[in-house]
């Protein structure tokens, strides 16, 4: 493996470092940085994950065979399995395989779903050998009436089925019923991977494996690759097409190659469509992406899949120039055939493809490869010239392959090799991974730091110039701060006013809560006192007060008893809202001063001063006079209760009726007794004269005048308060002159300090970026570096203060 750069060790840390520096500054804290962070992950990880996927019978796992040249994976006519392959490095002599079953329920799950599309009846019990039996019978029938396992569609799901069958059969004690049960090559007694990847091979066998991770000596996996064969994306079993799906939107998958199909069927299909709109949307993949259309043998003697090829790339693959047209049977068959066969085991046929000429009933099969093989030699035009191939009728296609073989030899197969474009695919794919992954995977970090690093630096920069600008002088201090003070005060000031006419404002609009609150007290108040009055209302005595005052008289008229009412019910009155406007007012001035002495103005006029310019006396003056002048208000108001309401004698009104009918109650007789007698009445009329004027006061006339007090006095006394404290310039001046001293002193030495904060984070900063730096050095990416803070950038002033001191001193 090669070991990572030494000046690349520390990259994860110094990136981090940048990260969490650009995260201290509340400023930048809106800035994404998951795609460093996802890019970083890919340029430390140890791993670098290559999925292969595509449509089921695209090709897959017989192009990876072919680009490790070696039989590893299982490829079939037929039915998709969903058997995932991870293909890890290991040493020569470390190679193995472990091998992960499905579990019994998945594999009926699978029976069943096949069983559907067959249209047999799906097994209870996969367990019991006679139902599985005529199962197997039925599929060879479905066989044989579609004329062979790989004729038609239903013929292959037939096969697909006795394979898992089969497999199940064979590995039964493998298998667990829930869980996916893991094997390591030693646990099967086999020796090599070898021995162990033909077992996975057999098709009944790979029917119930879910996963195999092989092991693998091959350059191609040197430096953390691992090559990833995954089930067809147009999966019948829908949990094995999700696998496929997931595995290319996952953040750990780094590159895809997207094995595609239309050189055979072409167009694309929608599952392709899909696969290639899943890939660009993952940014842990980016433009890692390599489009392979496989089975491109198929164009060769079908000029219309050719030409149908041909604009499907060119209209839409033109933006990539990682487009390769394979063949993987030929090339694959090729490379091996070459390396491994020659004329004394028929060139394979005895040996690589013995399996697959072992006929049922001792005749001879033919080989994929020979057919595909006999093709090619067939094409016109395809070969050059010195290929006069002659493809005999009444020879076997395996005996003209054994024969052309030995008349062409390896040249026809090494023309063949070249065009099934596999080594171009395969050196492509080399060159990626051994040359330009690594420093495009650095590069990426460096392209997505990029803007962190600016954004962060000016942010390092704009402080500093702007801590830079502040005095450094106690006596420049003062003076910027005394420059500043008539507008302070006078800022003050105007907040001031707004302050109070903002108050005033949710006063008369009802939006005051605490007020509200309090006038209604008052207004329930004075219900209750007119209520109690009226309850409680003695005739005797009003009666007994009336003859009192005309000494001459033994008797006195209703009308008299109920001028007496009017007198009291009035006075009482005037006491309860004399007492409650007090409390009122009172608790309001209470919270204009609590909310003026918490309002920010009021700190600072006390900063600048000392003092708070008077405010709070000045409002607490005012209070008096509005005490004074609503109490007045108050007293008018209750005095001209004595006044009967003006309608309260007007024809036809109830209080006439209840007055006539009062006065021939208390006319029986001519004692107090017959007045006394008529107190319920009397109450009454008092009732219908007082609540409407009692109303009408606290309802509309008292509150309006409170409002109209309030307002008329407050904003003046705003207006001048806001004038006096602009005055107070001079009062302010001496007062700063003291305090600013000590606040300049602090201010400076804070200013400082801020400074070498940010110093010291540029050093921080500074240290990363070069770190870094380093590294994509190293790797030769001098066009990527990122930007440093040199000295000039930001300690122009301090350096040339000490230049010029040195200056002096020479
Ligand atoms: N004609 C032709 N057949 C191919 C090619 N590549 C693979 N096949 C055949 O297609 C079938 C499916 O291949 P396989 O590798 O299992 O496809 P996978 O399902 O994508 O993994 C097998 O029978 C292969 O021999 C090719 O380039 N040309
Ligand atoms: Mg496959």
């Amino acid at each position: 493996m090669t070991a990572p750069l030494a000046e690349c060790q520390n990259l994860q840390a110094q990136v981090e470092s940048i990260l969490q520096l650009s995260h201290q500054e509340t400023s930048l804290r809106a800035q994404d940085t998951t795609p460093v962070q996802s890019s970083l992950r890919k340029a430390v990880s140890p791993t670098f994950e290559i999925v292969f996927a595509g449509a089921f019978s695209a090709g897959k796992s017989m192009l990876i065979n072919a680009l490790l040249e070696r039989e590893l994976l299982y490829s079939a006519e037929g039915h998709a399995t969903g058997t995932e392959c991870y293909i890890f490095y290991a040493e020569a002599e470390q190679e193995k395989v472990i091998l992960t079953f499905l579990s019994e329920v998945e594999i009926r799950e699978q029976a069943v779903a096949l069983c559907q599309k067959l249209e047999l009846t799906p097994p209870s019990n996969i367990n019991q050998a006679d139902m599985v039996d005529l199962l197997r019978q039925g599929c060879v029938l479905i066989i044989q009436k579609e004329g062979g396992e790989s004729k038609s569609e239903r013929a292959k799901q037939a096969k697909a089925l006795i394979l898992l069958l089969e497999g199940f059969e064979a590995n039964r004690d493998r298998i667990h019923s829930l869980n996916n049960a893991t094997y390591s090559m030693e646990q099967f007694n086999f020796s090599t991977l070898k021995e162990a990847a033909s077992y996975a091979r057999r098709g009944s066998n790979s029917a119930v494996l879910k996963r195999i991770d092989y092991y693998c000596n091959h350059p191609l996996l040197i430096d953390g690759n691992v090559i990833i064969d995954t089930p067809g994306i147009d999966a019948p079993v829908q949990r094995d097409a999700e696998l496929a799906y997931r595995k290319i939107e996952n953040p750990d998958t780094s590159a895809v190659v997207c094995v595609l199909k239309p050189a055979s069927a072409g167009d694309m299909t929608k599952e392709e469509t899909e696969l290639i709109e899943k890939t660009n949307s993952n940014i842990g993949i980016r433009d890692r992406l390599f489009y392979v259309f496989n089975r491109i043998d198929e164009t060769w003697f079908k000029p219309e899949l050719k030409q149908r090829l041909d604009k499907l790339i060119n209209s839409e693959f033109q933006n990539t120039t990682r487009v390769y047209k394979t063949s993987g049977l030929l090339g694959f068959h090729g490379s091996q055939v070459k390396q491994y066969t020659n004329k004394s085991d028929r060139f394979g046929l005895d040996s690589i493809f013995a399996e697959s000429v072992r006929g049922a009933n001792g005749q001879e099969e033919t080989p994929q490869f020979v057919n595909a093989l006999m093709q090619y030699c067939a094409l016109a035009g395809k070969l050059p010239p010195i290929f006069r191939i002659d493809v005999r009728g009444y020879e076997t296609p395996n005996q003209n392959y054994e024969r052309i073989l030995d008349d062409y030899g390896m040249p026809l197969i090494e023309q063949l090799i070249l065009d099934s474009g596999i080594e171009e695919f395969r050196s492509a794919i080399t060159r990626y991974l051994t040359e330009e992954k690594r420093p495009q995977l650095f590069a990426n970090l460096a392209d997505d730091l990029q803007p962190v690093c600016i954004n962060l630096r000016n942010n390092y920069l704009d402080k500093h110039r702007e801590l830079d600008s502040q005095p450094r002088e106690i006596e420049a201090m003062k003076s910027r701060e005394l420059q500043l003070l008539s507008k302070e005060l006078q800022d003050l000031g105007e907040q001031f006013l707004q302050h109070i006419e903002l108050e005033v404002n949710q006063l008369v609009n009802n939006k005051c809560e605490s007020f509200e609150k309090d006038f209604l007290l008052l207004q329930t108040r004075m219900i209750g006192k007119l209520d109690e009055l009226i309850n409680t209302f003695s005739v005797a005595e009003a009666y007994s007060r009336a003859t009192l005052s005309h000494r001459r008289n033994a008797t006195a008229p209703l009308i008299a008893v109920l001028v007496e009412a009017l007198y009291y019910l009035s006075n009482e009155l005037e006491d309860v809202l004399v007492k409650s406007c007090q409390e009122v007012i009172t608790s309001f001035f209470q919270r204009l001063i609590e909310r003026v002495q918490k309002a920010e103005y009021y700190s600072h006029l006390y900063r600048l001063l000392g003092n708070d310019a008077g405010i709070v006396e000045q409002i607490k003056g005012l209070e008096t006079l509005v005490q004074h002048s609503l109490m007045d208000a108050a007293k008018v108001e209750c005095d001209r209760f004595v006044r009967e309401s003006p309608r309260f004698y007007d024809e036809g009104t109830f209080s006439i009726y209840q007055f006539r009918q009062t006065l021939a109650q208390t006319s029986q007789g001519y004692d107090s007794e017959s007045m006394v007698q008529a107190e319920p009445a009397i109450r009454q009329l008092l009732k219908l004269d007082f609540e409407p004027k009692v109303s009408e006061t606290i309802r509309k006339n008292f509150r309006a005048n409170i409002n109209a007090v309030l307002k008329s006095r407050l904003l003046p006394l705003a207006e001048i308060q806001a004038n006096d404290i602009l005055q107070q310039y001079n009062n302010a001046r001496n007062h700063l002159e003291q305090t600013l001293e000590k606040e300049a002193e602090e201010k400076i030495a804070g200013n400082m300090r801020s400074q070498k904060e940010v110093e010291s984070k540029i050093a921080d900063y500074n240290q990363a970026v070069c770190g870094i730096n380093d590294c994509l050095q190293a790797m030769q990416l001098h066009s990527h570096l990122l930007p440093v803070i040199s000295d000039s950038d930001y300690k122009s002033v301090i350096v040339d203060a000490e230049l010029l001191k040195e200056a002096l001193a020479v």
